[in-house]
């Protein structure tokens, strides 16, 4: 990741150049440039605060920005099933793919609805444009609102995700109307900050982080080629070396973990907290927002027996908590989220099913000397080794993580090996200097 950072570091001063298909000259963003975020070419920001003054209401556009002719801006009520239907169907078609065109995200429904309506959410943040003539949906974006810290400001922001264009209507310069109108509908609501990830390289990211992945069902990714036998291997030693056990250790009574349950809520927002001061960018969860995005996504289906074999009907989030069975205190908490891709042109399989690592925090971290031990770096493994059981179990074939918070210290030791997607964090109207590790948000796309 250090490394990472001083490519980018240097690149963004404009010292070196770089390829990739995504890579543009400097000065070629001819949306970008328009836009109150650091460029290409310029020193990284020495201090952080806004790039353009927030504007009183008044003074902010009131009417919607004009779209080409037989086009009409909709807000989407996803409360309304049709209606989110209708983006459900949009996004399995056309949303993001790897770069060689195998696989495309498939949010599922409830997933949409768990990510877009957090608490707080506003309807005319979800902004859909519809054909005209027959109002099929060919274009979206939306934002949330959050507060994110970034270093010592605390900003009342939104984060935009879920920016798509119907394949048949690319490069035709929608992206940029769709983007300032949803820029538009937050500042009426008086925001002026946002969060967001890509895949691609844009003005200008304030951090950097890697793909990796742990192969669970080794057959079936072979087949898709989502990865491939290495040559001094063969099938059945590969399958072998990424076995993981069929329980998990901390399940047991001694240990304490169990599923999160609405009562360890405030216990989990303040551990959440305190960990995330680790870090210099976070997200701020209020107990709401915390119960919304560690429980409410995991369906409305009773607490079963045994969940960690048995995911309940369109469950999209796991939480797992460490009670310990003395004290009652919680101690430590994972959770992960369900998040597969169609698999394109693949006659046997068409779904990749993947776990992605969403938020973790351990008390061990708040011990003295717990990083330089290697204390800190033994607890996460105990605890995402036993998420990477639990996501066995639950028949994922993939789990996912970024090169963010402390993956770092357990990701090659859990045996996950580096993708070539790379993932981008940018903030809108926020100068801040490069951050070295940053959080992981509901999504990543
Ligand atoms: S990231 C996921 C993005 N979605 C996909 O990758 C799905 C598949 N692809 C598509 O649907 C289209 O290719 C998209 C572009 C829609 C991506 N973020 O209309 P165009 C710039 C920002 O001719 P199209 C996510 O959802 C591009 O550099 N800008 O292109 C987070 C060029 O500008 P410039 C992007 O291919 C989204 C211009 O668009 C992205 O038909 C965060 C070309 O437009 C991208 N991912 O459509 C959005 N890709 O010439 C920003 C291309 O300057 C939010 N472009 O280089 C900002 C904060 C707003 C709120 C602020 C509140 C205060």
């Amino acid at each position: 990741l250090a490394l990472q950072q001083m490519k980018l570091k240097e690149m963004l001063q404009g010292k070196t150049g770089i390829g990739g298909k995504n890579a543009k000259d400097v000065g070629a963003h001819k949306f970008w440039n328009t836009q109150p975020v650091p460029h290409f070419g310029e020193e990284e920001p020495t201090t952080d605060g806004w790039v353009e003054a927030p504007k009183p209401i008044e003074e902010l556009r009131q009417d919607p920005y004009p779209l080409p002719k037989d086009f009409e801006w909709a807000s989407v009520d996803l409360s309304n099933p049709n209606q989110l239907k209708e983006v459900y169907e949009l996004l399995s078609a056309n949303y993001v793919e790897d770069d060689q065109a195998a696989f495309r995200f498939q949010y599922s429904a409830e997933f949409l609805k768990w990510a877009l309506q957090p608490p707080g959410y506003h309807p005319e943040w979800h902004v859909a444009v519809r054909v005209a003539s027959n109002k099929k949906i060919v274009a979206f974006i939306a934002a949330v609102p959050l507060q994110l810290r970034v270093r010592d400001n605390i900003l009342n922001a939104s984060e935009v995700n879920f920016l798509c264009i119907h394949k048949k209507l690319r490069s035709k310069r929608l992206a940029p109307v769709l983007i300032k109108e949803v820029t538009r509908q937050c500042n009426l609501k008086g925001v002026f900050q946002a969060l967001y990830t890509a895949g691609v390289l844009l003005p200008t990211p304030v951090s950097t982080c890697r793909y990796y992945h742990r192969c669970l069902n080794i057959s079936k990714l072979v087949n898709i080629h989502f990865v491939s036998v290495p040559q001094n291997q063969t099938l059945a030693r590969m399958i072998r070396l990424n076995k993981v056990p069929e329980k998990p250790r901390l399940i047991e009574p001694q240990y304490g973990m169990r599923e999160l349950e609405d009562k360890d809520v405030p216990e989990v927002a303040a551990l959440y907290e305190r960990y995330m001061k680790r870090f210099g960018m976070a997200i701020h969860f209020t107990e709401e927002e915390v119960r919304h995005h560690f429980l409410s996504g995991r369906g409305n289906g009773p607490s079963v027996k045994d969940s960690w074999k048995t995911p309940r009907e369109g469950q999209v989030v796991w939480s797992y908590v460490v009670e310990n069975p003395r004290t009652h205190k919680i101690t430590d908490f994972f959770s992960f989220y369900s998040l597969p891709s169609t698999v394109i042109g693949n006659t046997k399989h068409n779904i990749l099913n993947a776990a992605y690592l969403m938020y973790y925090a351990t008390e061990v971290a708040f011990e003295d000397g717990a990083e330089e031990s290697g204390r800190l770096k033994k607890r996460l493994e105990e605890l995402i080794g036993d998420a990477l059981v639990i996501a066995d179990q639950s028949k994922f074939d993939v789990f996912n993580a970024l090169t963010l918070m402390d993956n770092n210290l357990f990701i090659t030791d859990l045996k996950f090996g580096g993708g070539d997607g790379m993932l981008y964090y940018y903030l809108y109207n926020w100068r801040t200097p490069l951050l070295a590790g940053v959080t992981a948000t509901g999504d990543a796309p």
